[in-house]
């Protein structure tokens, strides 16, 4: 399979490299944690190892070096298609390098061969009571999954601490295989009471299969939003929530589907993952309250009501990123070109303008910018995808490509357990004082 032989013919270079940074550079500083970041979330302490992606503050996500808009122009597309094949982007995040469109149908292929659900997962998805929320659905079926981890039983067989790798990868591509096919059963049997399992077709990419097995009308364009989906959703470094988690419970060498429904489970926070389906309820509201597009007074005003009641603006601000989101900006274009006048859209185009002033102005957060969230649900609401509290399992599809492609290395280079150190409080104290007394 073309994603092994290629890991496995980088692995030797990277192996060297990692044994000479741990055996001969240990002790080399590369970060110091201060009080408030212990008090704050560790916020930028530089003390996670990654090379699929990087998000610069000032420029924001790059995949394997490419920005958003390098990525978009060269992966290949499928004919006719304009975003590219989210396949090719699986291959750029594992292997390092744009793959050609035969490397990325490669991969495709792989995909179509690994889709099958077995029926038990539907079963269990059904037998769940009718008000839980589609993320818990995702992540149990994801967990029920982990019964047929390779990863699980070569660990069990003894398999070689050099090879855990390979069944990562494979239960990496089974896992990626199956999310569109479990997450569109979901969106079928919860919103429209449907039962029947749908069906990946191996002909189709992975975002004609998708919108296929969602059923919107417009197929096409459907698809088209969805690879962009998928890829601008894929990876955003390995210190947020989702990405960490998956790191984090894949670091005690649980399998893939462990780690990645622990990852799930995070991205459902509202701080993270479920953002995106508070911020199209924002716009709804906005639209609701003023019967369509408000003046820029209007909303202002609105936004300043939002945080006088002591509530955040949803999809504005980011822990990392200082300028407006490229995730968000991708997303706002592809809707320019194609819906201009879609009445959500210039909602969002107008809070846009508006919202980062009102957040300046209120003082507090460190980023008045859009992130990706702002605008995300806004386009699934255009293609007719409107229950909210779906939207976090797309992001959930998206998210698998890159903490699966950071599984897949964190075990081919023998990353260690995770286990930083706590401090009390009364230690913290003490720092603080010795620090303060004049020397
Ligand atoms: N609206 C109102 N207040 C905000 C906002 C916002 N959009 N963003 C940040 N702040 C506040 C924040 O609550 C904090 O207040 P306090 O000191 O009272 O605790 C202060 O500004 C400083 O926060 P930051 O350091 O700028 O942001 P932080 O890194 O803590 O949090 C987010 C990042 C993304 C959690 C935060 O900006 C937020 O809550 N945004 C709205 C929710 C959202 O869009 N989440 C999506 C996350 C996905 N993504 O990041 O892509
Ligand atoms: C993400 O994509 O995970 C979010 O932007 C949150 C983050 O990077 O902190």
């Amino acid at each position: 399979m073309i994603l092994h032989d290629k890991i496995s013919a980088q692995l030797p270079d990277w192996r060297a490299r990692m044994r000479s940074l741990s055996k001969d550079h240990a002790d080399v500083v590369v970060d110091q944690v201060t009080v408030g970041q212990v008090v704050g979330g560790m916020r930028d302490v530089k003390s996670l190892l990654t090379d699929i992606s990087f998000v610069d503050p000032a420029q924001g996500i790059r995949f394997r070096g490419l920005s958003i808009p390098q990525l978009l122009a060269a992966l290949p597309k499928a004919r006719g298609a304009k975003i590219p094949l989210v396949g090719g982007l699986y291959y750029l995040l594992l292997i390092g390098e744009v793959p050609s469109k035969e490397q990325a149908l490669e991969v495709e292929a792989e995909w179509g061969r690994r889709a099958a659900v077995p029926d038990y997962v539907f079963k269990l998805i059904r037998s769940m009571p009718k008000d839980t929320h589609p993320m818990t659905l995702f992540s149990q079926a994801v967990l029920a999954l982990q019964n047929g981890s390779s990863f699980a039983k070569r660990y069990h067989a003894g398999m070689k601490k050099d090879e855990y790798w390979e069944p990562a990868l494979e239960d990496s591509l089974d896992l990626t295989a199956k999310l569109p096919v479990i997450a569109a059963f979901i969106y079928r049997f919860k919103y429209f009471a449907e039962t029947k399992k749908p069906r990946y077709n191996p002909k189709w990419d992975y975002g004609t299969n998708f919108s296929r097995m969602m059923k919107v009308e417009d197929k096409k364009g459907y698809a088209e939003l969805a690879r962009l989906y998928f890829i601008l959703h894929s990876d955003h470094e390995s210190g947020n929530v989702s990405a960490h988690a998956m790191h984090l419970v894949g670091s005690a060498l649980s399998d893939p589907f462990y780690a990645f429904s622990a990852a799930l489970n995070g991205l459902a926070g509202p701080l993270h993952g479920l953002a995106n389906q508070e911020c199209l309820a924002w716009l709804i509201d906005v639209r609701a309250k003023f019967g369509g597009v408000p003046t820029r007074d209007e909303l202002h005003k609105f936004a300043w009501d939002t945080l006088d009641s002591g509530k955040v603006i949803p999809g504005y601000g980011h822990a990392v990123l200082r300028v407006p989101d490229p995730r968000y900006m991708a997303q706002m274009e592809f809707a320019k070109a194609r819906f201009p006048q879609d009445e959500l859209l210039r909602i969002a185009d107008l809070v846009f303008d508006v919202v980062p002033q009102v957040l300046r102005e209120q003082g507090k957060a460190k980023n008045p910018a859009p992130n990706v969230d702002a605008i995300s649900g806004t386009l699934q609401h255009y293609y007719g995808v409107r229950e909210f509290d779906f939207y976090t399992v797309l992001f959930g599809v998206g998210r698998a490509l890159g903490v699966t492609a950071n599984y897949v290395w964190a075990r081919a280079l023998g990353w260690a357990i995770e286990r930083p150190k706590s401090v009390t409080t009364p230690m913290l104290e003490q720092a603080v004082r010795e620090q303060l007394q004049p020397a």
